[in-house]
């Protein structure tokens, strides 16, 4: 069989020519003879699709035959970016196809372009899932990841005279080389219906009959780990009507509601929900949660099965990591399969749910903490409510064991938030089912300790813990930004550091070595060159590239001050338009550039992009101030934008209220691309400024401390007055300078009466002399240049595989199983 696969398998050219013109001709079936960029991109992925399944397979039947502990990774988000170039770089096979391509007339590089951006999350929760799918398969961990294959992922943004507008995201449209169908993984999923009560051994068991049943289809996409031949998994659920069911309403001859079912049935997988932080209790929302816990729970539990017999290995076996709180109920599921099906009594099941769930908390804003109203639960997962109000019973009889007559700590501890419109705290159900819950980055931890679940770390003083996030260097450096990953590569005479990032220190040694350093400056210039002539392409709009590069890249959220830097900017344009010509030649020329998209439903996070773009409209065409200042809002940011954008920028703006971000993740894919941070002390930049050193770093503004009070002294009306200079800018805007952005009238008249939540006006003074620094930094280039190369070789601790080794350790107990090489 093997000597049958070598078409296939072989890595010298003619080979990969053959299997690709073969899935032309096969697969396509289009001609041999003149095909698209497209239809070549198509027919290239097949064919290394080919090469992954066999990995894939050798692997999991490694797995299997050895019966290894697994990590599943559960997240309603997957924001992988496009697959190509991170396959062929992971398999080490870039140089061979690109070859291959280039010998039958296709330029790689062009058809990496062709590729839809596969966008199923929204920001940073999502993305953190794909690094540390990349991480869990290069450090050779057995590990799944599962989640929902949504036919639209993220909505794409377009601007309209200056606001955003959303266009849905069918992305499958071209079909979808990368993944497999499976259709004999199927389970059926139950929906409303009710539960019947019995007594079985003194222990009490339930049958939850009736409601609607709706089937649950697999589709695998394999996730191949850099240099290894080990090849993971990551399964997503397609709901489909089940047949038996519509036959019924068939024979009944109720046609058209048996259609309209099958509809239903559909609909549940349709749609990623494109809220960041922030929750809305939809009825269908909580239907795909549900719909993809029950059939991730049942295929782990098939799985364990093959191989186990013993209930009690299954924590020896298994580990479930919940990507926040919404796929909570896939541990009321797991439960539920214990007790009512599997027959185990409470005892059993607890202790086996509880050693083999963990937890991963990403926000403490207040209107990201998921709740469920019981009467909503109650409705569609009956059993399950009972289960949870069950859960919570043992709960409180403990917590008033140990606190009697401490009702206010029971209320706060409750899974049940009391009052006309009884709620389940999605959170506490899901730190009491785990027997490990982390925060994403030190201040969060200490955080959400101190704050949010302080009566939990009181109770469980072990099960807080931190886990510091990281993203890959494998597609952050070296496919992102190639040159540079080549040139680090040189310095360091091999490409080790790629698989260890901790070998990167080594560059320190470079700092000041000129030659380096030229080349070091050359890179950064080259990815500027790329980025203009993107900006031109889709904007029209010519962007100078010696002008210092200022980029603010995520989703648009009060928090994350994005209003902050649009302010600062209207201070530097009419700064700029006081001065003298003479004057203005003095100035460090600045191109900034914001990039995100708002929830649909955030009217105040729409008003900032609409600011952002009339700004642009002003400044961008005013004569007097040419290329000394351009305003680019960067249209439908997405992780292809960002491999764009992260390796051209030079300063990136980190600006949230210190305490609101949890961690942030691209600041660290920043550093790593030798950009400059100027940032509060807040998430991931704490510890960023402790490898990189404070003196590397424009930090700025009110400490995580000091916010409270602040906010107190705000809202009793005791805030300070307005500077000139912010007071400035507010007339400009709401004097029509900017033409009419009455959508932002009501925010900044609150900020002028002191309701200033985001402390957007306390900070602006601070912020505006780490700006100054800047600008003073930047006119010393060997001392930015040494800055840069500093904060590069200080960055290992970010690499997800720092992460995922620590989560491997101290929270799943897993080993990392390097499959035999085929011979
Ligand atoms: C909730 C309800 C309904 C629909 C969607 C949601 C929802 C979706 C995504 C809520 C929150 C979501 O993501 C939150 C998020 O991305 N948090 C970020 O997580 C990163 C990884 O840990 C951190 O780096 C960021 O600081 C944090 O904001």
């Amino acid at each position: 069989i093997w000597e049958l696969m070598q078409t296939y398998q072989g890595v010298d050219q003619k080979s990969i020519q053959r299997s690709i013109v073969n899935h032309v001709e096969y697969t396509l079936a289009m001609t041999r003879f003149n095909f698209s960029d497209f239809g070549c991109y198509q027919a290239t992925a097949f064919s290394m699709r080919d090469r992954l399944l066999e990995s894939w397979n050798d692997t999991n039947q490694y797995f299997t035959t050895h019966n290894v502990k697994r990590v599943y990774y559960l997240s309603l988000e997957f924001l992988l970016g496009r697959l190509m170039q991170n396959t062929l770089n992971n398999i080490n096979m870039e140089k061979n196809y690109r070859e291959a391509l280039l010998d039958i007339g296709y330029d790689l590089e062009r058809l990496y372009d062709e590729e839809v951006d596969p966008a199923l999350g929204n920001g940073g929760l999502g993305r953190l899932a794909a690094c540390f799918l990349d991480s869990l398969a290069t450090l050779e961990v057995p590990a799944w990841g599962y989640g929902i294959r949504y036919d639209y992922g993220i909505f794409k943004q377009v601007i309209r005279d200056g606001y955003q507008c959303e266009v849905p995201d069918f992305w499958l449209s071209g079909g979808n080389p990368w993944e497999i169908e499976r259709p004999e993984v199927v389970y059926p999923i139950r929906f409303y219906g009710y539960t019947e009560k019995y007594e079985e051994n003194g222990v009490e068991r339930a049958q939850w009959k009736g409601g609607e049943i709706v089937m649950a289809k697999a589709y695998d996409t394999p996730v191949p780990g850099y240099n290894t031949f080990n090849c993971n998994n990551l399964r997503l659920w397609k709901s489909l009507p089940a047949q038996e069911f519509d036959f019924q309403s068939f024979n009944k001859g109720d046609y058209l509601s048996s259609v309209e079912m099958k509809q239903r049935a559909e609909y549940i997988t349709s749609v990623l929900y494109p809220n960041d932080n922030s929750q809305e209790g939809k009825e269908l929302r909580l239907k795909q949660q549900y719909f993809f816990c029950s059939a991730t729970v049942r295929d782990v539990i098939r799985r364990f099965k093959k191989n186990n017999s013993d209930w009690k290995d299954f924590p020896k076996k298994a580990a479930l990591q919940l990507n926040d709180t919404h796929p909570a109920i896939a541990a009321v599921e797991f439960l539920r399969i214990l007790i009512d099906e599997e027959k185990l009594d409470w005892g059993e099941a607890w202790k086996i749910l509880h050693s083999s769930f963990s937890y991963t908390n990403h926000t403490v804003l207040p209107e990201a903490l998921e709740t469920w109203s019981v009467g909503l639960i109650s409705h569609l997962l009956p059993r399950h409510m009972e289960l949870i109000f069950l859960i919570n019973h043992y709960f409180m009889e403990d917590i008033a064991k140990k606190y009697p007559g401490d009702y206010q700590r029971m209320e706060e501890m409750s899974i049940i938030a009391e009052g006309d419109d009884k709620q389940v705290r999605m959170a506490n159900l899901c730190i009491l089912c785990s027997h490990k819950v982390n925060g994403v980055a030190e201040l969060h931890t200490k955080l959400i300790q101190e704050t949010i679940f302080k009566r939990f770390h009181e109770y469980f003083p072990n099960k807080i813990e931190n886990k510091t996030n990281g993203v890959t260097p494998r597609r952050w450096i070296h496919c992102a930004n190639p040159k540079l990953s080549d040139l680090i590569t040189e310095a360091l005479e091999d490409s080790e550091w790629i698989g260890e990032l901790e070998r990167i220190e080594y560059l320190e040694n470079f700092a000041e070595d000129e030659e380096f350093v030229q080349k070091w400056i050359d890179i950064k210039k080259q990815n500027k060159e790329k980025l203009a002539a993107k900006v031109k392409e889709v904007l029209g709009i010519k962007i100078p590239v010696n002008a210092l590069y200022d980029v603010q890249i995520k989703r648009i959220h009060e928090y994350k001050r994005q209003l902050m830097n649009i302010l600062y900017v209207i201070h530097r344009y009419l700064t700029l338009k006081d001065m003298t010509p003479g004057e203005r030649e003095k100035v460090v020329p600045r191109v900034v550039i914001i990039g995100g998209k708002a929830a649909p439903g955030y009217h105040n996070a729409k008003a900032i992009i609409k600011l952002v773009n009339a700004v642009g409209d002003i400044v961008n065409n005013d004569k007097d101030i040419g290329d000394i200042l351009k305003v680019i809002f960067y249209p439908n940011y997405c992780v292809s934008a960002a491999q764009t954008l992260i390796p051209a920028s030079e300063l990136s703006q980190h600006i949230s209220t210190a305490g609101m971000e949890a961690s942030g993740t691209s600041n660290m894919k920043f550093v790593m691309n030798g950009c400059l941070i100027i940032g509060t002390m807040d998430g991931a930049n704490v510890e960023i400024s402790e490898e990189v050193g404070e003196d590397n770093m424009f930090i700025f503004g009110a400490r995580v401390h000091e916010v409270d009070d602040i906010r107190h002294r705000l809202f009793a009306g005791e805030h300070n007055p307005i500077g000139k200079r912010l007071q400035r800018v507010f007339d400009a805007i709401l004097s029509g300078t900017f033409g009419d952005v009455s959508i932002i009238h009501p925010i900044i008249h609150s900020l002028m009466d002191g309701k200033d939540y985001y402390l957007v006006t306390e900070d602006f003074d601070s912020y505006v002399k780490a700006q100054n620094k800047v600008d003073d930094t930047y006119r010393d280039q060997k001392k930015w240049n040494m800055m840069s190369i500093l904060g590069v070789s200080r960055s290992a601790k970010f690499s997800s595989d720092r992460t995922i080794e620590e989560y491997c350790d101290s929270i799943w107990k897993v080993d990392r199983i390097p499959i035999p090489t085929p011979s």
